[in-house]
């Protein structure tokens, strides 16, 4: 059920059948993608570095990055927003590339997997100090305003419970609600920032209540109800759009797995990951589109079988691709334009 504090979404019809239908495409691929990243991580040798899942957040990830545009807006995801990423059209081939050290990707191979990004195409490139996509977004809206060429572009990125904790956030919140920047915050409530729990956290009865503190509209989904995600995010992006000013969406969800691949969440107990909370966002949407008429069984076994082509395709055309040389020292990704200019 979708909550909010400024408005009651009308149940959803068979109008959004087609935007159902392309996150759950969307939600499938990240799924199968990160699981065979996670697989390739156990198997050692392959991939250096951390691996870090989007699982039980896909349905809340990709309604934002669905509803967003390439080419106007801008998406800034977090490690666990592989499905808002292809929603919003990052190749595979980004994710496959950065995580297997191809010099061919965004990031030149030099990249520890999570940190890639296009930031010309509305993608900037990950920062993993908790909060600092909001000044990031903020900043790249304001840029664009002051140029006079912000338009109609809203902007949207993604946090976590932990992360609504830390200074960059409330600073950048508090300056995105000054100016009334077309912000979108997607608030991914896990329940856990790693291993620390919501009532260790925050003190409010619940997170979305910080959006009233900021003077921003805030609200609150069940974030593994893809159909009520698609509605609040469509909601909050056209009131951003319209000039109403930063909006705060809390999902609440359970990260199904561990922080990383290296972390087995034994710190969760059973009683939660046996709660409502822990129930799986892509199952429950499959048994939606089941239950609506909107697919049958064998057009998700499909699914699930294109996008594990459309996996291994991505993963054999990398593994033929070249490791960055060790030896020549081109430590660049984004860093300068004058430096990736002259790779061209
Ligand atoms: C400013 C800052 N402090 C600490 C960390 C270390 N750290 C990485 S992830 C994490 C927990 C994040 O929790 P949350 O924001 O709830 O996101 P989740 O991992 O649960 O999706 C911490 C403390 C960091 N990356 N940045």
């Amino acid at each position: 059920m979708t909550t909010s504090l400024s408005v009651e979404l009308a149940p959803a019809g068979e109008a959004w059948k087609a935007s159902f239908l392309a996150a759950l495409h969307h939600m499938t691929a990240a799924r199968v993608l990160e699981e065979k990243l996670a697989s390739l991580y156990r198997a050692g040798g392959r991939i250096v570095g951390g691996v870090y899942l989007g699982k039980g957040q896909e349905a809340f990830s990709v309604a934002l990055g669905l509803q967003l545009s390439k080419g106007r807006d801008i998406f800034a995801g977090l490690i666990r927003d592989q499905a808002g990423k292809l929603a919003f059209g990052e190749p595979m081939l980004d994710a496959t590339r950065t995580y297997l050290g191809s010099a061919l990707g965004p990031m030149r191979g030099r990249d520890g997997n999570i940190h890639r990004g296009r930031p010309k195409e509305g993608l900037p490139a990950m920062i993993s100090h908790l909060g600092s996509m909001v000044s990031v977004v903020a900043g790249m809206l304001m840029s664009r305003r002051l140029q006079g060429r912000l338009g109609d572009a809203v902007g949207g990125t993604a946090i976590g419970d932990g992360g609504t904790s830390t200074g960059a956030f409330h600073e950048g919140l508090n300056l995105a609600a000054v100016e009334k920047l077309p912000l979108v915050v997607a608030v991914a409530n896990n329940q856990y920032a790693y291993s620390t729990p919501n009532n260790r956290q925050f003190a409010c009865a619940n997170l979305v209540d910080r959006a009233k503190g900021y003077g921003v509209e805030g609200y609150e989904v069940d974030g593994k109800d893809l159909l009520a995600c698609l509605q609040v995010f469509q909601h909050a992006i056209t009131r951003a759009r319209a000039g109403h000013g930063p909006q705060m969406v809390v999902g609440s969800l359970l990260r199904l797995g561990g922080h990383g691949e290296h972390d087995d969440a034994s710190y969760i107990p059973d009683t939660v990951k046996h709660s409502e909370h822990g129930r799986d966002c892509l199952q429950l949407a499959e048994e939606c589109a089941l239950e609506r008429g909107w697919a049958t069984m064998t057009e998700l076994a499909a699914l699930r079988e294109s996008s594990q082509k459309e996996v291994d395709r991505a993963l054999a055309q990398t593994s033929r691709e070249p490791s960055p040389d060790p030896y020549k020292e081109s430590w660049r990704a984004l860093a300068t334009s004058a430096l990736v200019d002259e790779e061209k």
